[in-house]
């Protein structure tokens, strides 16, 4: 099959001028002792690479997809899954991500819906069979059908619940089939778009409720791998209730989830919470509760999820500094959950498209193993911090003073002297890096 006119993409190196080639992205390359694509785990996404006809709120679909002959039959679904892998040989792409309905179509009835999933789960496995690609993670659109404009999990419909929990107990049979590594939930309806008609508290008691029978089932048919919850605050809904990590982690704490979940963190998402990427990576990590990535940006003169391709190397070395100090990715990985923009209709464009990301993240991650390695940021910080290493500081973390005790080293110690935060130097400083 020939549908992307390239050959497998090549490491060319940095003075290379074909379009065509990796100039930073050299799999096996070694960066601390672990190959650079164990350290990134790239994932390719189904819904944008093979269904993504790049439609927008004012216009049709410019995508060409010369493979597909516009059906909602299994067939034709069937014939997406030799086109999908093409594509991740061509790029070297080894992980990819699907809803249940990219990859097979809703059909009549739910019967007839799991039939056809069944049937595209086969050709998916014996796929992966043959070129060792894994599946990172798998989910259940509750977002596209007309049953859940009131949301799945969160519906004021204790039918639509069900009909929600028979599609999610499917998918996560299809992941486990498929030995997907994880099972993420995004609650793109999981919210409300007014409180005037909203039982907030019943409805998050729901969603609680659903993610358990998620857990229970998941113990039934073996599936070991981490749910992760996917925070967006808005768009579908108006407000949605995974809105931030720190929402989510509230969420899982308060319904003693966090043995089970733990969190997928998008850019775009990010940014439209108000927080920056790295804060969002870091509120995660910070809970041990960093579980994968979806890799994408947003853009800063459009209020919406844009989808754009990590281009941006100063943010992907924001990413991989934090990737690395916590230990790395095992579960997870970057999944692109990005799509091209709507003038790049062809086929190729999509290889541009994540050789651009992957290079983006090859770069981010040499120039973040070098900033580790030289240190001086990560000792600046220690050295910020340095007050309660000893004396009355250690002891404050230690929990082993009081409000007198305080009282007391105030009145001992007058004004204290303040340290410059240097962010222009440690700015500068990233900048020496990113040549
Ligand atoms: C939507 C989004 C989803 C999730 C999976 O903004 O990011 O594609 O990644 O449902
Ligand atoms: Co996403």
């Amino acid at each position: 099959m020939n549908y992307f006119d390239c050959d497998k993409i090549q490491y060319e190196g940095q003075n290379s001028k074909n379009p065509l080639a990796f100039k930073h992205y050299n799999p096996d390359e070694l960066i601390d002792g672990k190959a650079m694509k164990d350290h990134l785990r790239f994932a390719g996404a189904y819904w944008h690479v093979m269904r993504n006809d790049l439609s927008d709120p004012f216009g049709a679909g410019t995508a060409h997809m010369p493979w597909d002959d516009g059906s909602n039959s299994v067939e034709n679904a069937l014939n997406r899954v030799d086109v999908f892998f093409e594509f991740l040989e061509k790029t070297g792409i080894e992980f990819y991500c699907w809803h249940d309905r990219d990859i097979a179509p809703e059909l009549n009835n739910l019967k007839e819906s799991h039939a056809a999933l069944d049937a595209v789960v086969a050709k998916l496995k014996s796929k992966q069979e043959e070129t060792g690609v894994k599946l990172l993670w798998g989910t259940a659109c509750l977002f596209s059908h007309p049953r859940y404009a009131h949301g799945g999990a969160t519906s004021p419909s204790a039918d639509v619940f069900a009909y929600a929990g028979a599609q999610v107990k499917k998918a996560m049979e299809a992941t486990k089939e498929l030995d997907g590594l994880g099972y993420t939930f995004w609650g793109g309806r999981e919210g409300y778009s007014t409180l005037l008609n909203t039982n907030m508290k019943r409805e998050l008691d729901h969603l609680a409720a659903f993610f358990h029978m998620a857990v229970d089932h998941a113990k039934k048919i073996g599936f070991d791998g981490p749910f992760y919850i996917e925070p967006k605050p808005r768009e579908p809904s108006t407000h949605q209730y995974d809105s931030d990590a720190a929402a989510c982690l509230n969420f899982l704490r308060e319904y003693d989830l966090t043995d089970h979940f733990k969190l997928n963190i998008e850019t775009n998402h990010a940014t439209l919470a108000g927080h920056t990427m790295e804060h969002e990576l870091t509120v995660s990590a910070n809970a041990g509760m960093l579980g994968s990535i979806d890799a994408n940006r947003g853009d800063t003169l459009v209020g919406w999820d844009t989808d754009q391709f990590p281009t941006d190397i100063h943010l992907a070395t924001q990413v991989m500094l934090v990737v690395l100090k916590m230990g790395g990715l095992t579960t997870g990985g970057l999944n692109f959950d990005a799509k091209r923009r709507r003038e790049s209709h062809d086929p190729i464009d999509l290889i541009h498209a994540h050789i651009g990301g992957m290079d983006a993240f090859a770069r981010g991650l040499k120039i973040a193993a070098a900033i580790r390695e030289d240190g001086r940021l990560a000792n600046f910080v220690d050295e910020r911090y340095n007050s309660f290493d000893n004396n009355i500081g250690a002891r404050i973390e230690a929990g082993q003073c009081s409000f007198e005790d305080l009282e007391a080293h105030a009145f001992a110690n007058g004004e204290p002297t303040l340290s410059s935060g240097r962010q222009e130097m440690l700015e500068n400083l990233i900048n020496d890096f990113l040549q």
